[in-house]
């Protein structure tokens, strides 16, 4: 069925959990719904938000423009607009766009009859984000622990705080998070050239399809995992990815304050090389 016909057989009301059939309607290809609202409500007021404090920043080099979180005396309290408010105002208009934009996704499954595997694979990025900027700096009791709104100086804020704990590669939940970026990039790099090969057979032979996807893996690798499990695999390598990214930052400050090389001394110390003198 061409997409547009089939579109059109599935554009039906309900599905909705808020707002009734109030904005239950579609303009052009996209669905509106109450949480599409919101996410444009937040959408326009934070970006604007952001225009406002490169306004009256020092530049409008892009790279260069940077709003920060309030400094650390003023611990959790609101700060003034220009000191570290507008910063604040930023992250709850991202925050409330980010989720309004994963309950739109549920809405949207909801209406099709699908599962909620693209919405809950999204909020396990919404949970990196808010580690960073609202647990993390709660539990650490200070909104300046949290990394400012800058293309360059949120880099500049990653490789500060991954050098305050000596060396960042040394965190074990940041290990298993970069090991699952890692194989998600490998997996999809194998599934879509997988594909690709079975679809583009050569001038004048026939695409091929499943069964011949699943040989080809067992004879490379003498294991499929099969046309619905590599997708299974690597929705939860990517979720994990996220969720140990979210894991590793939440580690460092709140319950470990050393450098990470130091979570290594237990292993040090294990008597099978430390009775021999090895180390
Ligand atoms: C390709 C999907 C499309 C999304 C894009 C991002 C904006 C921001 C804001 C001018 C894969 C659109 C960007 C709307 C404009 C202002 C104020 C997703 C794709 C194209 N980072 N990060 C980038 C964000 C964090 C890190 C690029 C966001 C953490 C490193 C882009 C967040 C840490 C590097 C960007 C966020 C961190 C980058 C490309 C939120 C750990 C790079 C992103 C909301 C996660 C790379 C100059 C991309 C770069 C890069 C955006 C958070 C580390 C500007 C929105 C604090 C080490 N980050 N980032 O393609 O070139 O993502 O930076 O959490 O090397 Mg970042
Ligand atoms: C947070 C993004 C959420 C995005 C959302 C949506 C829009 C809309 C609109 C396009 C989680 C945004 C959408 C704005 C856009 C349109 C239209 C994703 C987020 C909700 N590290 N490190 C990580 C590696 C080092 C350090 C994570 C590698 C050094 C610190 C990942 C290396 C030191 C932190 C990772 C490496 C260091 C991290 C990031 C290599 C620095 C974090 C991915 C090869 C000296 C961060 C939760 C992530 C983290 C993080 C990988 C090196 C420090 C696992 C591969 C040794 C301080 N690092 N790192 O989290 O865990 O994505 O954040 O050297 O805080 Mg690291």
């Amino acid at each position: 069925m061409a997409l547009l016909s089939f579109e059109r057989k599935y554009r039906v009301g309900g599905g909705t959990l808020i707002g009734g059939s109030t904005f239950d309607f579609w303009v052009g290809p996209f669905y509106v719904g109450f949480f599409g609202v919101t996410t444009i409500l937040f959408s326009l007021v934070g970006t604007g938000l952001i225009f406002y404090g490169a306004a009256i920043g020092p530049t409008w080099q892009p790279f260069a423009i940077s709003i920060a979180p309030p400094d650390m005396s003023y611990g959790l309290s609101w700060a003034p607009l220009r000191e570290g408010g507008l910063w604040q105002l930023i992250t709850i208009c991202a925050t409330g766009a980010f989720c309004s934009w994963a309950l739109r996704q549920c809405e949207i499954a909801r209406k099709l009859g699908m599962g909620l595997h693209v919405p809950v694979a999204f909020s396990a990025a919404i949970f990196a984000y808010v580690s960073l900027e609202i647990f993390r700096p709660v539990l650490m009791g200070a909104w300046g622990n949290a990394f400012p709104y800058g293309i360059m100086s949120h880099l500049d804020w990653v490789s500060n705080t991954g050098y305050q704990y000596l060396h960042f590669h040394y965190n074990p939940a940041h290990m298993l998070a970069v090991t699952c970026f890692f194989t998600t990039a490998l997996v999809l790099g194998m599934h879509g050239g997988e594909i690709l090969s079975a679809a583009n057979p050569g001038k004048g032979r026939p695409i091929v399809y499943g069964e011949h996807e699943s040989i080809y893996f067992r004879d490379a690798i003498s294991y499929s995992i099969g046309e619905l499990g590599i997708h299974r695999l690597g929705w939860l390598l990517a979720i994990n990815a996220s969720v140990w990214s979210a894991v590793c930052i939440l580690l460092s400050g709140p319950f470990w304050t050393q450098g990470w090389p130091y979570f290594f001394n237990w292993y040090l110390s294990l008597p099978i090389w430390s009775s021999q003198g090895w180390v």
